[in-house]
Order: C-alpha cells, then sequence, then structure tokens
C-alpha cells in the first residue's frame, strides 16, 4: 500500500503513567484545541480524526527490573501497535497525539510491522532531548518514556508486552536529534548499538540542515519509510515551557520549523508521534500552537 500525504488520520493516545509526572493525558485535547486538524486541512490534506483509544487490560502484569506502571503502558503498547500497523495498512498516515513518550514503544512496532511486511526498511527520526534508550535494567526512574526506543530495537528485559517474535527496528536505521540528556549505562548500551546521533553539539557545529540532509539521503537510498517521533523536549524551553523533562540548550525555533521543512521536500514520513506536551506546564497554549506550526512545516506550509 502506498501511503498518501492527503489521508492523515489523528489518533489521541491519553497516556500519561510513562512520565515521571502527571499531565500529558491532556496533550491530545490541548493539540486538538490548538487546531491541528483545520491547520492540516488548510494545507489541503484530508484529516480525519479518529477521537482518542484505550489500552488494552493487561491487568496483573509487571516487568523484572524497575520499570513503573509497566501494565498499563503494556496495554497501551499493545493497542498503539495495532492502530498504527491497521492504519497504515490501509494506506493512511497515522498521526499519533500523545500522550508521553512510551506510547513509540507501540506506534513505531506496529509501523516496522507493516514495513516488513512491505518488503521495506523502517527508518525511526527521534527528535528528542533524550535518548529514551534505557532498560527496566538500566533506568534511573524507572519512567517507561525513557525506554521506547530501548524496546522497539528489541533489547532485553521487555518480555511478554509483544510477541518475543516481533520485528524489530534496527539500530542503525534509528536517528536521533537534538540529544543532550543520556544517562551512564544509557549512552554505554546507545554506543554498543550503533545508533546513529546527532546531538546538540553536533547541530551546533554542523547546522541543523546537516543532520537532515543525511538522515534524509540515508532514508531515500534505502528506499525505506521513515516515522518521526517528535518529542516536545526537543525544542528549547523558551519557546516550548509546556513539558515535564525540560533540558536547557535546545532546538530554536527556526531550527525546528526548516526540519519540518525539509521532511516535507523529502516525501519520506509515513507516520509520526507528537509526544510530551503537558498542557498542566504549559504557558497559555504556547507549546501547543507551536506544535501545531511545526505539523504545519511538517504537512507543506511554505514561507514563500
Ligand atoms: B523523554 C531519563 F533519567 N533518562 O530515563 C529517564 F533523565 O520521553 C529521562 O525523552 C527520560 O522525555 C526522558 O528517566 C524521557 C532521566
Ligand atoms: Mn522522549
Ligand atoms: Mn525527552
Ligand atoms: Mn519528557
Amino acid at each position: 500500500s502506498r501511503i498518501d500525504y492527503k489521508n492523515i488520520v489523528l489518533l489521541g493516545a491519553p497516556v500519561e503513567e510513562g512520565a515521571g509526572r502527571l499531565g500529558c493525558a491532556m496533550g491530545p485535547a490541548a493539540l486538538r484545541l490548538a487546531g491541528i486538524q483545520p491547520a492540516l486541512e488548510k494545507l489541503g490534506h484530508k484529516v480525519e480524526d479518529r477521537g482518542n483509544l484505550t489500552p488494552e487490560d493487561m491487568a496483573g502484569f509487571s516487568l523484572p527490573g524497575l520499570a513503573r506502571h509497566a501494565a498499563l503502558i503494556g496495554g497501551w503498547t499493545r493497542t498503539l501497535e495495532r492502530a498504527a500497523y491497521e492504519a497504515l495498512k490501509e494506506g493512511r498516515l497515522p498521526v499519533f497525539l500523545g500522550g508521553d513518550h512510551s506510547l513509540s514503544m507501540g506506534t513505531v512496532a506496529g509501523a516496522v510491522r507493516h514495513a516488513e511486511e512491505q518488503g521495506r526498511k523502517l527508518f525511526v527520526l527521534w527528535m528528542d532531548a533524550h535518548a529514551d534508550f534505557n532498560t527496566p535494567a538500566t533506568s534511573p526512574s524507572g519512567n517507561m518514556h525513557g525506554m521506547s526506543v530501548a524496546f522497539f530495537c528489541g533489547a532485553d528485559g521487555f518480555s511478554g508486552i509483544l510477541p518475543d517474535d516481533r520485528p524489530a527496528v534496527a539500530p542503525e536505521h534509528v536517528f536521533m536529534c537534538g540529544i543532550r540528556s543520556v544517562d551512564a549505562d544509557e549512552r554505554a548500551e546507545l554506543a554498543k548499538a550503533g545508533v546513529n546521533v546527532f546531538d546538540m553539539r553536533f547541530i551546533d557545529e554542523n547546522g541543523i540542515v546537516a543532520a537532515m540532509k543525511r538522515i534524509i539521503e540515508t532514508v531515500k537510498r534505502a528506499g525505506g519509510l521513515l516515522h518521526l517521533s517528535f518529542d516536545t523536549d526537543f525544542l528549547d524551553p523558551d519557546i516550548a515551557p509546556g513539558t515535564g523533562t525540560t533540558v536547557r540548550g535546545g532546538g530554536t525555533y527556526r531550527e525546528a520549523h526548516v526540519a519540518m521543512e525539509m521532511l516535507y521536500d523529502s516525501g519520506l514520513v509515513t507516520s509520526l508521534d507528537i509526544v510530551e506536551l503537558n498542557p498542566f506546564l504549559d504557558d497559555r497554549g504556547k507549546s501547543a500552537y507551536l506544535l501545531v506550526e511545526l505539523m504545519g512545516s511538517l504537512f507543506g506550509q511554505k514561507i514563500f
């Protein structure tokens, strides 16, 4: 099936228990209130809002090690894996409205199942201050929003959430952009796995355009599909205060926009998460409005 940019579905995933503080469950409502649907429709897309999903019941489930709310996050993962897979199979471009970043455990797992079935490679662009490469064995917090990439790359320690023989994303097909906070054990695992990391220093020295060019070229050459996972805390906290784990020195307004503009021109993005917006911490909708504006650039808004 061919993904149609003009055929977008919005899927709310009001999960917040993967984060250390509550509030992300209000994210889908805030993104809708900030006008995500009309913003995309104005650009000529057909947008269907399918409302919010609910997690499968996994009551009683737990993981060895430190993984808070593993049953609930596991249930969300199963629901989201199927939702992403099915939307892609229908030939639609799913946009997941988060919700904390644990939701990407499911969305990316579903996208990789779909890609494998199509005989295509799935690439992931992870725009985030954090690498989210912890496991229940390495996590300093037990917060599962810091474990998503390890999960969908098939790391040990998550058994029982999805079948053990599920397809995994190859770590060398994961590109991280904006990284500036990595835990000690997490860093070692990340390097061992061979994930591609464009950290803030790389962006300072070479510019975000250089990073984006390399990523886009690699995906194009491989004929791959691209899942974009956009964590609000990729952005500098001065322009996006509405998130629970801010880190200074983040992406600027124009860095974020030009990255989205380049992705639109590439035509590569086939699925998307917008995550970690915490409206309870926001300043009069500032971060929600900015995210919607960035989605405009990702879906074809032109300056000139
Ligand atoms: B986010 C952290 F220890 N690494 O694992 C952890 F610093 O989705 C933060 O990127 C994770 O916002 C942040 O708890 C998860 C911490
Ligand atoms: Mn994240
Ligand atoms: Mn983050
Ligand atoms: Mn966060």
